[in-house]
């Protein structure tokens, strides 16, 4: 692909040694169902990367986010548990088993939740903003953001390309999840594009059923703080019947890229006002494509079993129309491998369905949309950021054997106790570290 574009580039998140399942998301339901199951982070690790290295071979611009320390032993000392690591650990186990799992969580994997981005081209000052999103709504993902704010800084450090934003105010009210629950639809990547974000619930609103993890007044937050355009910005509510259904996010029913957005029949509240808005706010930029997916094919239930929205919706190097980067499930479910077959055969934008296994995320709820946040850079952003997280196969086998060498295989709940874990997550985790020339994070 030409270095002289505008491109999207992807950062997956580099899944971490402590990957379990930890049952600790509510409204999600692959954690729940998987609570207590044996993880495997070599396999999970390894398969994220597998994923990298498939796009890194087709052409791709690809980077990655390094994994977040773990266990968060700060967290736990703000808990009220003091010592070594190791009496902290153990005190925790004892005292606080859920605690424990929060402070070991890899969840910062879904690098989807890191942040919100603004292409440079959407925004007042002409630079890429990101802002680190807040996860207020579930306990052990509320402590990733200051973490993830120093990592975007490091990476993103030139202040003349980039505005990194620390995460909004943490309460209810500004419940922020970052760019899953925000698509940006454009003519070409470098353009300038719609930003539309997608809200569960008003400030202040109390909802019954699963939660509403993203407020509209964070959007609005999002939208001040970037200096976005009002008229091309597009704010809509998430249907209920979608979030009491498992929709925990709204990637996981709707996906976009350039003009096409890809939405299951109940994936918004209003779906006419949503796209007469989306349409009105292209007006002079590009043609809206709509590709809604009617419940009578695909059921609810089936989307959000089988993730089939939670997909990667690409421009593939040397292909006419979107590919759509699904996830094993997809294909193993009667209804969505039958609802692709049909896609590809239309004439619509999207031409191609690829498969890719990473299973040891899905089960807890992550597909292959949620393990990447997307950045449009232009070629002098991303000659500007860090060269370290940007990938090629050499730097990919690297990584890999620090996961091979490092990673268990196999990591129960109750392994979190072992006092000896700490040292090795920190170990891992500087092996990455060191690949990627971010030293500084350690
Ligand atoms: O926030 N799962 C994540 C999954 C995030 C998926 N992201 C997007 N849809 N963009 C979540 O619910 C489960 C962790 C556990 O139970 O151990 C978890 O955090």
């Amino acid at each position: 692909m030409s270095s002289t574009e505008t491109l999207e580039v992807n950062f997956d998140g580099l899944i971490g040694p402590s990957h379990n399942y930890g049952g600790m998301s509510d409204g999600n339901l692959a954690s729940q169902t998987n609570a207590g199951d044996v993880s495997n982070p070599r396999e999970a690790a390894l398969q994220g990367l597998e994923k990298m290295r498939m796009l890194v071979r087709a052409g791709f611009v690809q980077g990655v986010l390094p994994p977040l320390e773990r266990p968060n032993l700060g967290f736990l000392v703000d808990a009220g548990f003091g010592g070594s690591d190791a009496d902290i650990v153990a005190a925790a186990a004892k005292n606080a088993p859920a605690l424990l799992k929060s402070a070991y969580s890899a969840s910062s994997m879904w690098t989807a939740n890191a942040a919100t981005i603004s292409p440079s081209a959407d925004t007042q000052d002409g630079r890429l903003h990101l802002t680190a999103a807040n996860l207020s709504s579930m306990l052990h993902r509320s402590i990733e953001h200051p973490e993830t704010t120093a990592s975007l800084a490091s990476i993103f450090e030139d202040e003349e390309a980039f505005a990194v934003h620390a995460a909004l105010p943490m309460h209810a009210d500004f419940a922020d999840e970052g760019a899953a629950n925000h698509v940006r639809l454009s003519a070409q990547h470098g353009e300038s594009g719609v930003e539309l974000f997608v809200y569960g619930r008003e400030a202040g609103e109390s909802v019954n059923g699963f939660p509403a993890r993203q407020t509209r007044l964070a959007c609005d937050a999002v939208v001040w703080s970037h200096g976005l355009n009002d008229k091309r910005t597009v704010l809509a509510r998430q249907s209920k019947t979608a979030i009491n259904a498992g929709a925990f996010h709204n990637d996981v029913v709707c996906v976009g890229t350039l003009d096409t957005l890809f939405f299951h029949e109940h994936a918004f509240e209003d779906t006419q006002t949503t796209l007469s808005d989306l349409r009105k706010a292209a007006e002079g930029l590009f043609e809206l494509k709509p590709v809604m997916v009617p419940d009578a094919e695909v059921p609810l239930a089936d989307a959000i079993k089988s993730y089939l929205f939670n997909s990667q919706l690409l421009q593939w190097p040397g292909e006419d129309r979107l590919v759509l980067l699904a996830p094993m499930e997809t294909q193993e479910t009667a209804s969505t491998r039958a609802y692709c077959e049909r896609l590809v055969q239309g004439n619509g934008p999207i031409g191609r369905v690829q498969y890719v296994d990473v299973r040891q995320s899905m089960r807890n709820g992550g597909g292959p949309a949620c393990l990447r946040l997307r950045v449009v850079m232009t070629p002098e952003e991303r000659a500007a950021c860090h060269q370290g997280v940007l990938l090629d196969e050499a730097r990919i086998d690297a990584l890999q054997a620090v996961v091979r060498d490092t990673y268990r295989d196999r990591l129960a709940t109750a392994d979190l106790a072992d006092p000896a874990f700490v040292n090795e997550c920190l170990i891992a985790r500087e092996g990455l570290l060191r690949v990627l020339d971010l030293e500084k994070l350690i």
